[in-house]
């Protein structure tokens, strides 16, 4: 009998049905689900439409931390609803300004061992307390609390070994820059990546989290981290020793693939525009003028982060031409920042300090200038995203951003001199009055729906022909920030799907909203890695309301290709790249006998009218999910199956 891996070691315990070989469907009991406000309303009405009175998890937690802007009432209806709705149904809230949901997750939640299944693409952040978490679509997690298994297909699970230790200035953010230089954010695509070597000694949980979380960079399934004596450290501090669990690999273990990290070797990197992967580092792309620095994020928000940052700026003053915003990831954060002094390092630097939340991560405020250049601790530099069009984002780790807010220009830490040491707290502040538990008595909760919360669309049945036009065609990459972008304007609607369909892909075309409606709807044609990024399902469910049936792309990322199949629109796969090449915008596109083609094989033959000749497309799915497809959707398909 072979060792296990930790993945393995985990998935066996939850294991529900399939086999753990790589490329096979399987599903996984869910302890922890977590939602966030921008994917959780639709979240919540999936679930209130499964009509289960309380959630079946261990635990499940409805976090407040995107959508805090409240410029006008729609936010703050959507965090009255999702109060409400946690309470009645057996859900513990997270108040708006109690933190970041990962950063809040790993701090009071996370347990190594566990399952945790979350609607934001950066749940893999809580494996680097060692557990198997995962981002989703909002349905998915919905099933999740409704006590269904989570279906995934088994990943290959690649070892990354990382050896020795880090050189002064050079941090855990830099680690998985690397990663992200060698393997592009399509590198990890069907992957676990499953960390080891003697490099983890010096890692604490919230650098090992750093990395984790950038994972979903890569497009992987999830990271995961071993549980061991550090892990000890973190939760013993936490004042959680007794959920801790000692987990390894086998000496024995076997991996599908192996990468080594000699971490002596790196220096401080960065992403440029407008990708995670455009990596190199900070002495090649020399000092660029910088108008914005940006610190804070699931990504780069710990205690020992700001710390570091605190250290760097105390006593100096932030360069006048600079704007630095500074949002800590969690309310723990923030107070001992405030208690121990570095709080005051930070605003008698010249720092402007925002609330515990996403905040300019997802465009929620603080939009650089035109043509800025802005550097940031985020994990994400998509096209846009910032609220600024014509911006370019850079990211970093915090020392570098802490050095090149003071500089006014990208600066390498190295130049600071003495390297600064942050230890991690042997307490950390608890006090968790601002988690709200579930209500004693649900029938007397009342759950309140403002005029915000419009009806989502479903699918119906999949058709026997399904047939339209090609409305656009995309290149490679294609974020779900072009498809359903989100800033201070748009995100206080992901609970109106109908408002949100007239900005859908407008970053890429702004005519096509129009266009689609005049058309009744019809395909999408796309490279490769379609819908990297986000989990946001209102990525698929705008399309569908814009009448989409169908994408045909190279290749899909994964949430985005589930969050399709549970909406019930095909992700179908060119089987000879050259089609591609072959369609234009506007042809006519039929697949004839659809429902008999999805039921009876992989391969589906599509006709385009326009032009006269077939091609082949692939549908390589599991005989369940092809019942999904063919119901119009995963919520048809579990009420049917219920
Ligand atoms: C993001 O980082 O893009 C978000 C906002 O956290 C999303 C979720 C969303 O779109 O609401 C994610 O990563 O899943
Ligand atoms: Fe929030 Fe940004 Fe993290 Fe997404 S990536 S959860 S927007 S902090």
């Amino acid at each position: 009998m072979l060792g296990k891996n930790i993945v393995q070691k985990i998935i066996e315990k939850h294991l529900v049905s399939g086999n753990m070989n790589a490329g096979e469907e399987i599903s996984i009991k869910i302890d922890q689900t977590l939602t966030q406000d921008s994917t959780g309303t639709m979240a919540y009405l999936q679930f209130e439409a499964m009509d289960i009175p309380r959630v079946k998890t261990k635990r499940s937690v409805a976090y407040i931390d995107h959508n805090t802007l409240q410029a006008g009432f729609e936010n703050a209806d959507d965090h009255k609803y999702i109060q409400t709705v946690a309470a009645k149904h057996g859900i513990y809230f997270s108040r708006p300004g109690n933190g970041i949901c990962h950063q809040v997750h790993l701090e009071r939640f996370g347990r190594p061992g566990w399952t945790l299944l979350g609607s934001d693409s950066h749940t893999p952040t809580g494996g680097g307390i060692g557990m198997i978490a995962i981002g989703a679509g909002g349905l998915d997690v919905a099933v999740a609390m409704a006590g269904g298994p989570y279906y995934l297909t088994m990943p290959k699970v690649c070892n990354v070994v990382l050896k020795g230790k880090l050189q002064p200035w050079v941090s855990a953010k830099d680690i998985i820059l690397e990663l992200l230089r060698r393997l592009t954010v399509k590198g990890g695509v069907g992957r676990i990546f499953e960390y080891s070597g003697d490099g983890l000694e010096h890692l604490t949980v919230p650098e090992r989290a750093t990395i984790t979380n950038m994972g979903a960079e890569l497009g992987a399934t999830t990271s995961i981290f071993p549980s061991d004596h550090k892990t000890y450290e973190f939760m013993k501090a936490q004042g959680r020793e007794d959920e801790w669990i000692e987990l390894k690999a086998d000496a024995d273990a076997e991996y599908d693939e192996e990468i080594v990290i000699d971490l002596a070797t790196l220096e401080p990197l960065v992403a440029q525009p407008h990708s995670p992967d455009r990596v190199d580092t900070v002495e090649n792309v020399g000092p660029i003028k910088v108008d914005q620095v940006c610190i804070g994020s699931c990504t780069n928000s710990s205690y020992m982060d700001l710390m570091k940052v605190a250290q760097i700026l105390k006593g100096k003053t932030v360069h006048p031409d600079v704007s630095l915003v500074i949002s800590p990831g969690s309310k723990q954060v923030n107070t001992m920042l405030a208690q121990n002094g570095a709080l005051a390092d930070l605003i008698d630097a010249g720092a402007r300090i925002l609330e515990s939340a996403c905040g300019p991560c997802i465009g929620m405020g603080q939009a650089p200038a035109t043509d800025a250049v802005s550097v940031r601790t985020f994990n994400r530099n998509f096209y846009g995203r910032s609220g600024t069009m014509s911006a370019n984002v850079y990211l970093s780790s915090p020392e570098v951003a802490a050095a090149t807010a003071l500089e006014g220009v990208l600066t390498d830490p190295r130049s600071l001199g003495e390297p600064i040491e942050v230890e991690m707290p042997k307490a950390f502040v608890i006090n968790d009055n601002s988690i709200i538990p579930p209500a004693e008595n649900p029938s007397e909760i009342e759950v309140v729906r403002g005029p915000n919360i419009k009806p989502f669309p479903i699918n119906s049945e999949l058709a026997e022909k399904v047939g339209g036009q090609v409305l656009m065609i995309m290149e490679d990459n294609i974020t779900t920030d072009h498809i359903m972008p989100s800033n201070a304007k748009l995100l206080p609607y992901r609970s109106n799907i109908p408002h949100l369909s007239n900005f859908c892909l407008a970053p890429i075309d702004p005519s096509f909203p129009e266009r689609a409606k005049n058309a009744g709807g019809g395909f999408l044609v796309a490279g490769h890695n379609y819908g990297q990024g986000s989990s946001r399902e209102h990525a698929a469910l705008v399309p569908l309301y814009l009448g989409i049936k169908g994408v045909i792309a190279k290749s899909f990322a994964r949430i985005h290709e589930s969050n399709f199949i549970n909406s019930g629109i095909l992700p179908l796969v060119f089987e000879d790249e050259a089609d591609y090449d072959r369609i234009e915008q506007g042809d006519e596109l039929e697949i004839q006998n659809a429902r008999e083609q999805v039921s009876s094989g992989d391969i589906l033959v599509i006709t385009n009218t326009t032009k006269g000749y077939n091609f082949n497309v692939r549908l390589g799915l599991s005989s369940r999910l092809k019942e999904v497809i063919l119901e119009g959707g995963l919520l048809n398909y579990t009420k049917k199956n219920a």
